[in-house]
């Protein structure tokens, strides 16, 4: 059966009625694949819908994530009844997801909205900070221990480079020669890396639900206003850092330029987006932060650049596994732009230090 009709039939399991018109592949995310069905329904009014197909190799337990996500958008929706929030839609025996095989279908609603990839405008890069920080909110009084471990140690950096260690004595696809270089990097600055880590280990940073991949296009903008919407993309809620969401955020926001950008003269870590960013995520977090979280925002920028290098490094050297690949070698192109964006976040510092610790006496008196 070909993609066309595969969907229309995932679409009926989640019983979705009227005439199938056709659908588009959304070319977003370095996981699961996307696609947008569109539909007349029986009233004559033409209906699109979003159905993923979810990446098991990426997510062991696609089960025990759809109720993550439930729970997690059940509670959000309770929060701004009548608001627009991410709904995910049933089958008969009412199930959050369709399995054939070895596909995990999904289905969610449509939401009319828009994504960037990059920001210019600082007021939109404020807010998408705002919309993190007002999940965070939203979901501070949810039990943690609510949440299965979708990835475990998904941002546990010392296991992430203990993964990549693995990867290089395997070298199964001999790849290992070529990345002497980035091997070198990362490994001088793995303690550094690693401090978010062991202080989460040592218990001096609390664990909260986080989202833990804040990449800013799983931010929804209202086309005319810009003011956001949702936060979308839930796979990896789970218990987390609070510098897990804001790191990962600067880590792809604040890049002055792509995340695989092949030129990596042009990474480096935009201080105005930072500052914009840092500023609508305090805003909305500053006063349930501790002291320890609020030192350590600039460093998890760091943290969350060198991990997902790693990340990047392994899967290379294990042949691509993992990430969705558009070419050859585009995991190193990956490496390599996000190394040099963290050798630039590195000598930034203690601009970042200061720019956070202004943001917070600012939204903690405000
Ligand atoms: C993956 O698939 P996507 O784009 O939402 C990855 C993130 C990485 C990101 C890098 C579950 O996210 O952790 O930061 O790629 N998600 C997972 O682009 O591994
Ligand atoms: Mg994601």
């Amino acid at each position: 059966m070909d993609l066309y009709q595969k969907l229309e039939e995932v679409s009926r399991q989640f019983r979705i009625e009227g005439e199938y018109v056709g659908f588009e592949t959304i070319q977003t995310g370095n996981v699961n694949h996307t696609y947008r069905v569109k539909f007349i329904l029986p009233s004559g009014q033409p209906k699109s819908f979003l159905v993923q197909n979810v990446n098991t190799y990426a997510f062991r337990h696609p089960i025990r994530l759809m109720d993550n996500i439930d729970k997690v958008t059940e509670h959000i929706r309770a929060k701004k009844p009548g608001q627009l929030a991410l709904h995910f839609h049933h089958t008969a025996d009412r199930k959050t997801y369709v399995m054939d095989g070895k596909n995990f279908w999904r289905m969610m609603n449509f939401i009319y909205a828009m994504t960037f990839d990059s920001i210019e405008d600082l007021y939109v890069i404020r807010n998408a900070g705002r919309a993190f920080g007002e999940f965070q909110n939203q979901l501070a009084d949810f039990d943690i221990t609510q949440l299965f471990e979708t990835i475990p140690d998904f941002h546990n950096t010392r296991k992430r480079y203990e993964q990549l260690e693995a990867a290089v004595a395997a070298d199964p696809v001999g790849r290992v020669a070529e990345v002497q270089e980035e091997l070198r990097y990362l490994e001088s600055v793995k303690e550094l890396a690693c401090k978010l880590t062991d202080l989460q280990m040592a218990g001096k940073l609390p664990l909260r639900v986080t989202h833990n991949d804040t990449k800013i296009n799983n931010v929804l903008f209202d086309p005319q206003t810009g003011e956001p919407l949702v936060v979308i993309d839930l796979d990896t809620v789970m218990p987390g850092l609070v510098g897990h969401d804001f790191g990962d955020a600067i880590r792809f926001a604040a890049n002055k330029c792509e995340e695989d950008c092949p030129d990596v003269s042009k990474a480096g870590v935009d201080l105005e987006v930072f500052q914009a960013f840092a500023d609508g995520f305090l805003e909305q977090t500053a006063d349930a932060l501790t002291p320890a979280e609020i030192d350590t925002l600039a460093l998890s920028c760091l943290t969350l650049t060198v991990e997902l290098s790693t990340r990047f490094l392994a899967d290379y050297i294990l042949g691509d596994p993992y990430f969705k690949t558009k070419y050859d070698n585009h995991n190193l192109v990956r490496t390599r732009c996000q190394i040099a964006l963290a050798k630039d976040m590195h000598k930034h510092m203690p601009e970042m230090e200061q720019m956070v610790h202004d943001c917070f006496m600012a939204a903690h008196h405000a």
